[in-house]
């Protein structure tokens, strides 16, 4: 028989039914399985970040994104939350120092069996206090789960401080999207119409399964990966003398196509693939593609969501919908057949 680890090469390692075979094999050393067991069982796992300089990223951090929130409002609790950072690392070295870091993903890389590469990070500095959700309906690859998140505390994080929490074990729960709970694919820009339709059924789903949350209180360096379909949030912040400063950084896999089920209806023909999706590490675009094969730039036009002001500006949203996809479909066809005049472009 192949070697466990050959069998399934588009299912992450930790999801493979072949996970104990893989894990007993020898060829991780004993940090890397007791991680991938845990990712396995658990749908998280707890590291010590690999960064000897963190504590002055951390400051930097803290001084460069968010001295100049309004701190004395929120502790006074004259407003509710102050805002969080996204996509730092495009203009903050050491939020991009954190994000690249060549220890993590070759962890990642190692426990998923693929090239782990950073594009996305969040800087908070005070709980984020997000409902419990699942990065899946934001963050999809094809083949699927290969996509996680990795958490650090750039300080200490206790009770009241609005940890993040997480439900252990819920990245086993089954993943519903768009079809699953009759949410029409909506408008390019409008990702957000109905997405409470999401919160209501996880929070059922939460229920009938029985499983509490759990805080994760780490010390400062401490991080937590959780796998794509794990349920998580973030606690109240109920005490304001206390910062949650923290990053986190999303992670896909090498070789997959990447793309938001929010605003996908995939076999009605919405697909939100990610275009443009940076590698962190190089600033560089990561195209979509499977098995070494590129998603035709047809096929990524074609399903790419519509913008609500197709409809506004007088055009049938379908009709128009319906010539993109007979001119994609000709250069579809001529690029792989050769076939066909050049009458539709
Ligand atoms: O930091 C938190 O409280 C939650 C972060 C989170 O849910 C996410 O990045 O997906």
């Amino acid at each position: 028989m192949r070697p466990a680890r050959e069998r399934l090469p588009g299912v992450p390692l930790i999801d493979s039914p072949f996970f104990d075979e893989i894990a007993a094999d020898g060829q991780w050393d004993a940090e890397t399985r007791r991680v991938a067991e845990a990712l396995n069982r658990d749908g998280f796992a707890v590291i010590d970040f690999p960064e000897p300089e963190l504590d002055a990223l951390a400051a930097d951090i803290a001084a460069s994104l968010f001295a100049d929130r309004p701190w004395d409002d929120w502790r006074a609790g004259k407003i509710e939350a102050l805002e969080r950072a996204s996509d730092a690392w495009r203009d903050n070295a050491s939020v991009r120092r954190i994000a690249a870091n060549a220890e993590v993903a070759a962890l990642l890389s190692r426990i998923y069996g693929r090239a782990a590469f950073p594009f996305q990070t969040l800087n908070f500095p005070i709980g984020s206090q997000q409902a419990a959700h699942i990065d899946l309906i934001h963050f999809a690859s094809a083949p699927e789960n290969f996509m996680c998140g990795v958490w650090v505390a750039l300080e200490d994080v206790g009770p009241g401080a609005g940890p993040l929490i997480y439900y252990p074990g819920s990245h086993r729960w089954p993943v519903f999207y768009n079809e699953h709970i009759g949410r029409p694919a909506p408008f390019a820009d409008r990702i957000g119409e109905r997405v409470e339709m999401f919160d209501q059924v996880w929070g059922e789903l939460r229920e009938r399964c029985g499983v509490a949350p759990v805080e994760f209180h780490p010390r400062k360096g401490q991080a937590l990966i959780w796998a794509a379909g794990l349920h998580h949030g973030g606690a109240p912040h109920t005490d304001r003398t206390r910062s949650r400063l923290s990053q986190v950084t999303h992670y896909f896999f090498a070789d997959c196509a990447y793309w938001t089920p929010l605003l996908s209806n995939p076999f009605a023909g919405q697909i939100g693939f990610r275009r443009g999706l940076p590698d962190v590490r190089t600033g560089e675009p990561v195209e979509n593609g499977i098995n070494g094969v590129a998603t035709p730039r047809a096929f990524l036009d074609v399903s790419a969501p519509p913008m609500s002001d197709a409809r506004a500006a007088g055009a049938d949203g379908l009709a128009a919908r319906r010539g993109l996809a007979r001119r994609a479909l000709g250069r579809l066809r001529r690029m792989v057949t050769g076939w066909g005049a050049a009458t539709d472009s």
